[in-house]
């Protein structure tokens, strides 16, 4: 089966005759293979998408009947690294031999490192990956040598090659909306949530943060919104086809801070009151604390905002400066006291140690804690702390 389309020339046809494989971790939807499976799918390729943790003799199974012409895999967390490398050499040790690619922040940012510890991978997708991957994809089904295209790193000989990297998409609206049929989303209390995307990248510089890395290494303009008009159609087309009634907001900072950014949120409210959707659905963002303004979060609880993830970090100012969050233990109070004054929920992110910690510092996280979370207005949760490769 083969198909022409104008993406690539039009004297070597498309051959979509072969699918493709994608695989990662689905806890709460993958939106990032989401929009590659969409991107895919949009020319004619069928594209199959695998729960990285469903067992893996089912997946080698697939891998051997659908034999795709290419298996990506998306590593979006660093510390899964080792179990990826047991996945892929598994997959190679049982005869699986086409291109396997990868993505992800730790791969894009250390791509080296990636390929020293999976040497079984043919190449690395750098950065965001809709272009890239299908760019693969083409050179792949048509026989073609792949070495050339932006965005890539692979081996040769001994040498790691890194081509130029691709910029990032600069109109998040030409792509598709994600593919959800892999989607395990969430359930609370029995209804469906799933994750959206109004906006990509972040302005801040926070010290542990890879996202602001991944987004200023490749070229082009860090924050991308999306039309208001589309994100509300989006969740329009989930309401009524799939009955979603819950919106989980994966921006890395929702736009919301600053003049252009409260314009856009406005906008956005106002495109969700002519689509009749609040009183329907609710949503939950990710902010800095700093834009958490009385006004317009008064406005959004009023179209359906219910939760706010603030990565709050520290209760004290040392902490802060260290960490680079360009913010202080007041301004991460008073947003608090706004939440729950508005009687919006929170949740935050939390470092109780970073390296300028002392005791007095975590005396006074552990105060700052008791001040926000004492009455049990949220669970305070504490991770594994990992620095991340690529990150100051
Ligand atoms: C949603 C989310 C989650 C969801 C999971 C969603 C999922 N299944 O994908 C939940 C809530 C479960 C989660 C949990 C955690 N998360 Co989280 N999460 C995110 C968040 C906010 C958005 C992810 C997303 O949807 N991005 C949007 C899509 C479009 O982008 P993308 O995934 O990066 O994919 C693009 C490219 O990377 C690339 N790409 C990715 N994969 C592939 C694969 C191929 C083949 C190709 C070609 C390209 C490619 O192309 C994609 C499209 O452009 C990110 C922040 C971020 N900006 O990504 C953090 C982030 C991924 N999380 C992070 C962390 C640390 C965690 C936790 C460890 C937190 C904790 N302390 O518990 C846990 C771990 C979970 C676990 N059980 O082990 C870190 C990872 C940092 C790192 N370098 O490892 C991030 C980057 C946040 C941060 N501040 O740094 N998370
Ligand atoms: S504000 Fe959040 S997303 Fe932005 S750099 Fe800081 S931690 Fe990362």
């Amino acid at each position: 089966m083969t198909e022409t389309t104008s993406q690539d020339t039009l004297a070597a046809p498309r051959d979509i005759s072969r699918p493709v494989m994608l695989i990662g971790f689905q806890e709460q939807a993958n939106l990032g293979l989401g929009y590659l499976a969409a991107t895919l799918r949009r020319v004619g390729y069928r594209v199959q998408v695998f729960d990285f943790e469903q067992e893996r003799e089912r997946i080698l199974a697939a891998a051997k009947s659908l034999d795709p012409i290419l298996i990506g895999f998306s590593l979006i967390f660093q510390f899964y690294v080792d179990r990826f490398g047991a996945l892929i050499r598994y997959l190679r040790d049982n005869g699986v031999g086409c291109h396997f690619t990868i993505g992800g922040h730790f791969p894009s940012l250390s791509y080296q490192h990636t390929l020293e510890l999976l040497p079984e991978l043919d190449s690395v997708v750098r950065f965001e990956g809709e272009t890239t991957l299908l760019e693969m994809v083409d050179r792949l089904s048509r026989g073609r040598d792949w070495r050339d295209i932006a965005g890539i790193a692979y081996c040769s000989g001994d040498q790691v090659i890194a081509t130029e990297p691709r910029p990032l998409v600069p109109d998040l609206d030409s792509l598709p909306y994600p593919e959800r049929d892999a989607c395990r989303g969430t359930t609370i209390l029995g209804r469906r949530a799933i994750p959206m995307l109004a906006s990509r990248g972040c302005i801040r510089t926070c010290s542990f943060c890879s996202i602001h890395v991944f987004y200023r290494v490749a070229p082009g303009k860090v924050v991308r919104t999306r039309k208001p008009a589309k994100v509300v159609e989006e969740m329009r087309v989930l309401h009524e086809r799939d009955g979603i009634t819950i919106f989980l907001f994966q921006d890395d900072d929702f736009p919301v801070y600053g003049v252009v950014w409260q314009r856009w949120a406005r906008e956005f409210v106002a495109e969700l009151h002519r689509s009749g959707l609040p009183g329907r659905v609710i949503w939950k963002i990710n902010c800095r604390a700093d834009a958490v303004d009385p006004v317009l979060f008064a406005e959004m609880r009023d179209a359906g905002l219910f939760m706010v993830y603030m990565g709050l970090e520290s209760g004290s100012e040392e902490g802060l400066t260290t960490l680079h969050k360009q913010i202080t233990v007041e301004q991460n109070l008073r947003a608090v006291a706004t939440l729950k004054e508005l009687g919006i929920m929170f949740e935050f992110g939390f470092m109780l140690f970073d390296p300028s910690t002392t005791f007095e510092s975590v005396n006074d996280s552990l105060d700052f804690l008791r001040t926000i979370v004492g009455d049990g207005a949220a669970p305070a949760t504490f991770c594994r702390m990992i620095p991340y490769d690529g990150t100051p």
